[in-house]
């Protein structure tokens, strides 16, 4: 494949399209220093299709599955790290890295999930340091024999108290590694809990899901070490009826506790957005966590790509100012197509989302909204749209020295060629 550009065209036509988006009154340097400053985390399980280090058989359960089978899965810690320093070398930007407690290194002992502590991924902490990549965390409540019916909700109460201990266990190892980290881990709680058909009762799995959610999330934890978050979902396969943790549930759950709420864009009715959610939960709790994936038709996680949606989302987060208070995360998985690509396609356009965003003139839609010009606020955001931002966006690779356009495409391929298909 030809190279896209070289560095002195790319300067030229930044040197463009700064003065295009200046005349506006935007700094396009600031834009990019901005963007590259916000951190996004890469959600590991996009390389090995969900199915951790457990020696499972690949069905993640719980409603979430990844379908295809392209060669080059990571098989285990070291493979998944070296797939993850890789990708982030295409990558541009601040980057986080969000595991589950599947991924624990257990030196080929089995250790039941209720039993997992911080040592059990001290080689992911080690690496987290010598990279500087802030690692996130999840409890995994599936994928597991015990996770079959339910898990926190769970009307078996040796069930409910096995999977409460294990969410014990994570925050703890959340913990330790927001110590590791010197910032917080985001300890991020979703289970599969729901039924196929109609249920005759609604309300005695989320008063249990809510006392077990209680007597987990009431232990105390330096806030400067983790930072917890509930999320929702609409449907799963095999939960299309009912879902026990839904929308309403953790909104209310995460008002009255005080802790994140988590928003997955494809957890939710097609048309809803959740650009248009953030500014009101803002209103009730205290920060979000945010899913960036692709809902389509009935799967929650295809590849993030840059869609109307995302730059809406993005928008929403910039214009307001909102980044104090919102975690990024990337939540999708794809095996049919190149692992490592699938990464940099969904992080390189969700950057590409803030990067648009930070571009904006907002000040001009303000001041058309505020004196109600709204004929003027519609041409401007029409007119914003094609403003030169590929050329920006290059610059922005360029300064940090990952490919621009589709360079690393090549790169991708090589990788392949050398590393991914020898795994067999
Ligand atoms: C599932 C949730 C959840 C998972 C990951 C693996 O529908 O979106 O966030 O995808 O934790
Ligand atoms: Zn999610």
């Amino acid at each position: 494949m030809n190279t896209y550009q070289n560095p002195e065209s790319i300067e030229r036509a930044y040197e463009l399209a700064k003065a295009s988006y200046a005349a506006f009154g935007v700094n396009a340097d600031k834009a990019i220093r901005a963007a590259l400053d916000i951190p996004i985390s890469v959600n590991c399980w996009q390389a090995d299709d969900v199915k951790g280090f457990e020696g499972s058989d690949g069905l993640s359960g719980g409603g979430i599955l990844a379908t295809g089978n392209y060669p080059g899965r990571a098989r285990n810690g070291d493979e998944l790290r070296a797939d993850a320093e890789f990708a982030f070398s295409l990558i541009p930007g601040k980057k986080r890295f969000n595991l589950h407690t599947f991924y624990a290194e257990t030196k080929g002992k089995k250790v039941s999930r209720d039993e997992l502590e911080p040592e059990h991924f001290s080689a992911w902490m080690s690496w987290s340091k010598k990279k500087k990549i802030p690692l996130d965390f999840n409890p995994s409540f599936f994928s597991h024999p015990l996770a079959e019916n339910a898990t926190l909700s769970s009307a078996d109460p040796e069930i409910r108290k096995f999977w409460i201990r294990h969410a014990k266990a994570a925050r703890k190892i959340a913990g330790a590694m927001g110590l590791n980290q010197g910032n917080p881990s985001v300890n991020n709680i979703w289970i599969p809990d729901g039924s196929k058909d109609m249920p005759a009762d609604r309300f005695s799995p989320r008063q249990r899901l809510k006392d077990a959610l209680d007597e987990i999330l009431d232990i105390k934890y330096d806030a400067k070490t983790i930072t917890d978050a509930v999320e929702s979902k609409l449907f799963g396969i095999g939960s299309e009826a009912y879902v026990v943790g839904s929308h309403e549930f953790y909104m209310g759950y995460s008002a009255e506790k005080k802790i994140n709420l988590c928003l997955d864009t494809g957890h939710f009715h097609p048309t809803e957005t959740i650009a248009d959610k953030v500014s009101a939960c803002l209103l009730y709790v205290p920060g979000l966590l945010i899913h960036v994936s692709r809902g389509l038709r009935w799967d929650s996680d295809h590849v993030a790509i840059f869609s109307d949606e995302l730059r809406l989302l993005c928008q929403e987060i910039i214009r307001q100012k909102f980044l104090n208070r919102i975690d990024i995360a990337l939540d999708f998985f794809d095996a049919s197509i190149n692992r490592i690509a699938a990464w940099t396609i969904g992080t390189r356009s969700l950057r590409k989302g803030l990067l648009e965003a930070l571009l904006e003139p907002t000040k001009l839609l303000t001041e058309a909204e505020n004196s109600g010009r709204f004929h003027e606020r519609l041409a401007l955001m029409e007119e914003f749209k094609t403003l030169p931002f590929s050329a920006v966006w290059d610059k922005l690779c360029l300064l940090a020295e990952t490919p621009a356009g589709t360079d690393w495409l090549a790169r991708v391929n090589e990788y392949e060629k050398s590393v991914l298909l020898k795994r067999k």
